[in-house]
């Protein structure tokens, strides 16, 4: 198999000048985050508001203010955005695959996300070479870089925004993500915090207190950007890709600029990236079993494999919680052309 170059590479000694210049301008951004409002956050004591968002101060808000003032973009770079809990994981493998599929062209015996977790071949700019000092020198990274982001594109910097850099979104049903959310909250929350409850939890999501949240602001700038930008914004729903995960891997490759040629589909490509990349195959793999990331040591691959279903909130939420999420969703997304009846739960009355 071909070196394949991760995030753990691009973590290179600078020179002491270089190091002592970025540590200055990162004590900068925790001096700025000190005077921001705070509320109860979900696997930190606080979340901080900025701009609009609410995000981790530490692993979070220090790479995104990087990211947004010093982050250099290349022509040939594709970006991955989600809400958290939304399908990031499965979106990163299918992606990487399609991009790769001529340099690794063997999808069950050797390819790199069999023994690489996803969110190592494919970094979250903010939450993995930014997120602290000492911070990843993404330059050393190949092209076509394929990076993740949890930020909502009105807050990306113009460089993304104006670039003609595709960018694929995936969005999922909001009941399900406040399940996905809480139950990683449950294993990321450290011991020495109080306790969140579920109902606290699901208080705070309702009120857009989540991570890289509201839900539903961010959602919506991704969907309004994908209206004016067709050509270079997919907005995707998780749903959908476990319906018809062909159609939507074909879609993702058309909009990278990578179509699928007959034969590659003759020859089963799609169906091989489908099944790589499926829940099924990827949470029963060594590495995303029993693996750790190396980038972040303290997060173990497993976080991110739970269930991968549609629909588990019906498991977890009460009557008066699916009518409170469902009036929310249905109001945020009214007029939007954002279509999400699938979401909404027939027992919902109107608002
Ligand atoms: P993030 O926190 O980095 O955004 P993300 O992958 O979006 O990670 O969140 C994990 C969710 O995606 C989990 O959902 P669940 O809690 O409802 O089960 C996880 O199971 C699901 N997931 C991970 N990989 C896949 C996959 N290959 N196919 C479908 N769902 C997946």
């Amino acid at each position: 198999m071909a070196a394949l170059i991760t995030a753990q590479n691009c973590f290179v000694p600078r020179p002491k000048e270089e190091e002592e210049e970025i540590e200055r301008i990162y004590k900068g951004y925790r001096d700025k985050m000190a005077t921001l409002p705070k509320y109860r956050g979900w696997s930190t004591l606080h979340l901080c508001q900025y701009q609009g968002f609410w995000f981790q101060p530490k692993i979070g808000l220090e790479g995104v203010m990087w990211v947004q003032q010093r982050f250099k973009p290349r022509p040939t770079d594709v970006y991955l955005a989600t809400n958290p809990k939304s399908g990031t994981t499965w979106l990163k493998a299918i992606v990487f695959s399609i991009m790769n599929r001529k340099r690794y062209n063997n999808f069950t015996t050797d390819h790199p996300l069999l023994k690489f977790s996803p969110h190592e071949v494919v970094p979250f700019m903010e939450l993995d070479l930014f997120r602290t000092t000492p911070i990843a020198d993404p330059e050393i990274l190949p092209s076509p870089r394929i990076l993740a982001t949890h930020i909502a594109y009105n807050m990306l910097p113009e460089s993304i925004q104006n670039s003609s850099c595709p960018i694929v979104y995936i969005c999922r049903n909001p009941k399900d993500v406040f399940v996905s959310f809480w139950q990683f909250s449950v294993k990321m929350r450290p011991k020495d915090l109080p306790e969140l409850s579920f109902e606290e939890a699901f208080d705070l999501f309702c009120h857009g207190v989540t991570p890289c949240g509201p839900f539903w602001d961010q959602a919506l700038g991704y969907w309004r950007a994908s209206v004016e930008f067709p050509n270079r914004v997919l907005f995707l729903k998780y749903e959908d890709m476990k319906t018809e995960p062909l159609l939507c891997t074909k879609r993702i490759a058309e909009l990278l600029g990578q179509p699928f040629s007959l034969q590659e589909e003759e020859n089963g490509i799609v169906q091989e990236i489908v099944k790589l990349c499926s829940f099924e195959n990827m949470s029963n793999l060594e590495v995303n079993r029993n693996g750790k990331s190396r980038v972040r040591a303290e997060v173990k691959n497993d976080v991110f494999f739970r269930q991968g279903k549609v629909g588990d909130w019906k498991n977890h939420l009460t009557d008066e919680m699916i009518e409170r999420l469902d009036q929310i969703t249905k109001h945020k997304f009214d007029g939007t052309g954002l279509i999400v009846d699938t979401w909404i739960d027939h027992h919902t009355s109107d608002y």
